[in-house]
C-alpha cells in the first residue's frame, strides 16, 4: 500500500449538499483504511475559526477584507493542520479551500483574479490539494435547499445573481484544472450523487493499490 497521503476538497455553492458528500469520501477513506482528518474553511484551527466568525457573523464586510481574512485563515489552517497532517501520513479532506476564494471572491465580488492567485502563492504554496470534488448545482436548486435550514450567515443573504457568478467561477477553475477538479452533478437526488462519488473515489484505487 503506497503511504503518501491526499489531500481532498469539497466545493460548490450554497446547498450544494458538501456536507452529505463528504460522508461517502470518508466511507471510501474507510474501506482504504487510510488515516484521515475532516476540516473546512474558513476554519478548521482555532485561530481560522475565530476569523470564520468575524467573516459570517459580520453585518458588513469590505470585499477586500473578506479576501484578505479569508486568506489570513487559509495561512493557518495550512501551516497548522493541513501541511503537517499531509507530511505525517494523514490523508486531508476540507470542505472547501482555494477555489472557493476564486469563485466567491473573485468572480462573485469582482476582486482581481491575479491578485488572488498571489495570495494563493504566497499562503497556500506547495499545498494543492491533489483531488477535488465540485459538486455542481443551479443556484435556484441549491438556495432553494439552503433556504429550509436555519438563519441565513451573511454571504448566505447575497442575491441571485451572485451565486450564478460562482457557479461560473467553479467552471472556470475546472476547465483550468481538469485533472485536479472533478465535476458531480448536483442536482439529482441525495443517492444519484452518492454514486457519482463513490464511482469517481473507486477511480482513484491505485493511490491506495499501485
Ligand atoms: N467562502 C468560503 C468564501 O466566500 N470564500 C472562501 O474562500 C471560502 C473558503 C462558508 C461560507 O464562506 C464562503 C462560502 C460560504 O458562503 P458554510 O456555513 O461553511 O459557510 O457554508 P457552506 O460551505 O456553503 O455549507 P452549506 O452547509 O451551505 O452547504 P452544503 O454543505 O453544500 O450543503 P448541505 O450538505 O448542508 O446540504 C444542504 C441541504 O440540502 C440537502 C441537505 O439535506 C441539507 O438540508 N441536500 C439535498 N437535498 C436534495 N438532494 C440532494 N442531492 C441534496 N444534498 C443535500
Amino acid at each position: 500500500m503506497s503511504n503518501k497521503a491526499r489531500f481532498i476538497t469539497l466545493e460548490g455553492s450554497e446547498g450544494a449538499g458538501k456536507t452529505t458528500a463528504l460522508n461517502t469520501v470518508k466511507n471510501q477513506l474507510e474501506q482504504w483504511q487510510v488515516p484521515y482528518i475532516v476540516t473546512r474553511e474558513p476554519g478548521g484551527e482555532e485561530t481560522a475559526e475565530l476569523i470564520r466568525d468575524i467573516l459570517l457573523q459580520s453585518k458588513h464586510l469590505e470585499p477586500i477584507t473578506e479576501l484578505l481574512l479569508m486568506f489570513a485563515a487559509r495561512h493557518e489552517h495550512v501551516k497548522k493542520v493541513i501541511e503537517p497532517g499531509l507530511k505525517q501520513g494523514t490523508w486531508v479532506i476540507s470542505d472547501r479551500f482555494v477555489d472557493a476564494s476564486f469563485a466567491y471572491q473573485g468572480f462573485g465580488r469582482g476582486l482581481d483574479l491575479d491578485f488572488i492567485q498571489h495570495l494563493e502563492q504566497l499562503t497556500v504554496d506547495k499545498n494543492q490539494p491533489d483531488l477535488t470534488l465540485w459538486l455542481d448545482v443551479a443556484p435556484e436548486v441549491g438556495l432553494k435547499r439552503a433556504s429550509m435550514r436555519s438563519e441565513k450567515d451573511r454571504i448566505e443573504q447575497e442575491n441571485h445573481d451572485f451565486f450564478k457568478r460562482i457557479r461560473d467561477g467553479y467552471r472556470h477553475r475546472q476547465a483550468q484544472y481538469p485533472q485536479r477538479i472533478k465535476t458531480i452533478d448536483a442536482n439529482r437526488s441525495v443517492q444519484a450523487v452518492q454514486e457519482q462519488i463513490s464511482s469517481l473515489m473507486q477511480s482513484y484505487d491505485h493511490w491506495v493499490n499501485p
